[in-house]
């Protein structure tokens, strides 16, 4: 998400720091670079060029460029107006006066609704206790009601559908009965998709309006689409007072422009970002963590709330007292391993944590699920004895020739994996402190990551050095 962008800004903030103290021209030129990266980006070039415009009146002021730190100023000018062009605070959902409270979902094909609309489910049930009711209001595509049930019963949340002969508003109609009945909050519609903005998709979806009157009209679309997805929320906004838009797949390639721009455009904000295929991958979109991300510095809020969310605090204290006592073994080695992998795709984690943009280029694919599983075999196929005391196996080299063949590896990866066990008990032992939200274990994290060469604590498969990409 936004590598290419953030490598690029970066660039320009490195060579501004260079600089000492700056010249007009030399902000001039910073400026052109951003706002080239800006467009690389997909940025909407309108919102490019007010971005720097803005930019540039701040930045250019006497008091600025005769400072001695001009560029640390302007990257907090770059940073503020990032901020600001996103929408400024977090927009969060609405609940209505009088429950059940309505979301409807709406978006063009394969946009992400269908998912979307579980990935909020289970959100909003998770995080804030709500009974929410699933409502299947897609009748049209083969096969997605059933879509839909199937992630209900992965994520615990009730379906409510009526096969595909009752037309969708009155699908919805029903369903609000039943959610009275039944005691729901929260009813999330999932509706179809067409192939463009047409006004059949519209008219449905106003029928479903005024028998549901929803608190929140979310509008679902495909960031890597990048400009594609703003026309597309532009259009529908103009037919449809939308209350926000979710954007999804932020996790695939795309460049980035579409989160920067959606808001600016439409007037919309956006309220969430999709980053995977699987349920737990929905976050509230916060503009200010975004543009620290995109600047390179970090978001170790964000890390710091789903380590809070993944990790077991009571495994981590359990695990930070063997550490603490000098207990901590392979055995606890892969138990930790398999914590942090929960975290999610180790390229992600290192995304959150300051400065760590370019170590992520190098590591991309260091931990990758194979990493763990080739792992998860060598420590698998020591014995016992062995995983509770590793010097067993540094000692003497025909364990580890056994432990090799046993788990279809190579010596030297075993040697790697027990040479790096220490620098990793140093890494744990800060990582494990995390669970109750201590921004200095995760600082703590980031230098030893950095000091360590980060995932090459982990064997690599192909070279560490290999780029991603
Ligand atoms: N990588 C990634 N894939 C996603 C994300 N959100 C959805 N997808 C995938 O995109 C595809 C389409 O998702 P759906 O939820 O079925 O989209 P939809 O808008 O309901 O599609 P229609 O109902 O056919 O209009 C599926 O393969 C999803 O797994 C995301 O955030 N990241
Ligand atoms: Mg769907």
């Amino acid at each position: 998400m936004f590598d290419r962008l953030s490598t690029r800004l970066q660039d320009a903030f490195a060579k501004l720091r260079s600089k000492g103290r700056l010249s007009e021209d030399d902000v001039k030129e910073a400026l052109r670079e951003i706002r080239r990266a800006l467009l690389d980006a997909d940025v909407h070039h309108t919102v490019a060029k007010e971005l720097t415009e803005r930019i540039r009146e701040q930045a250019v002021g006497q008091e600025i460029l005769q400072s001695l730190t001009a560029a640390q100023q302007v990257v907090k000018i770059v940073n503020d107006e990032l901020v600001a062009v996103m929408g400024g605070e977090q927009a969060k959902l609405g609940r209505s006066a009088k429950p059940p409270t309505v979301i409807l979902m709406a978006g063009t094909q394969g946009a992400g609704k269908t998912t979307a609309s579980a990935k909020l489910a289970r959100y909003l049930t998770e995080t804030e206790h709500r009974r929410v009711l699933l409502v299947a209001a897609d009748v049209y595509r083969p096969a997605a009601i059933q879509q839909l049930e199937i992630l209900g019963a992965q994520i615990g949340v009730s379906v409510f559908s009526q096969g595909t002969d009752v037309a969708p508003p009155e699908i919805v109609g029903h369903a609000l009965d039943e959610a009275r009945r039944g005691g729901y909050d929260t009813v999330i519609v999932d509706t179809a998709g067409r192939l463009h903005v047409d006004e059949a998709l519209m008219v449905e979806l106003e029928q479903i309006q005024a028998v549901s009157t929803p608190e929140e009209i979310l509008l679902v679309v495909d960031a890597m689409t990048g400009q594609d997805a703003v026309n597309v929320a532009e259009s529908f906004h103009k037919r449809f007072p939308l209350t926000g838009v979710i954007l999804t797949k932020m996790d695939s390639d795309t460049r980035g422009g579409a989160a920067l721009t959606v808001r600016h455009i439409t007037g919309c904000p956006v309220k969430f970002i999709g980053t995977g295929e699987k349920m737990d991958a929905l976050e509230p979109f916060y503009p200010d963590r975004l543009a620290s991300r995109i600047l390179g510095m970090g978001d170790v809020l964000t890390l710091i709330e789903r380590a809070q969310a993944t990790i077991d605090e009571d495994e981590a204290r359990n695990l930070e007292a063997k550490l603490r006592r000098n207990e901590f073994t392979l055995e606890d080695f892969l138990t930790q391993l398999r914590q942090v992998k929960k975290l999610g795709p180790l390229d992600q984690i290192l995304g959150m944590l300051p400065g760590m943009g370019k170590l992520k280029q190098l590591q991309g694919d260091a931990v990758d699920d194979r990493q763990l599983k080739k792992v998860e075999a060598i420590i698998l196929s020591m014995t016992r004895q062995e995983r509770l005391q590793p010097e067993l196996v540094m000692k003497s080299s025909s364990r580890r020739v056994r432990i090799a063949s046993g788990s279809g590896t190579q010596v030297r990866d075993v040697n790697q994996l027990l040479k790096q066990f220490d620098d990793m008990r140093k890494l744990f032992k800060q990582f494990s402190g995390m669970g109750k939200g201590s921004r200095k274990a995760m600082s703590g994290l980031a230098n030893s990551l950095r000091s360590g060469g980060g995932g090459a604590a982990f064997p690599s498969a192909g070279g560490r050095n290999k780029r991603r990409r």
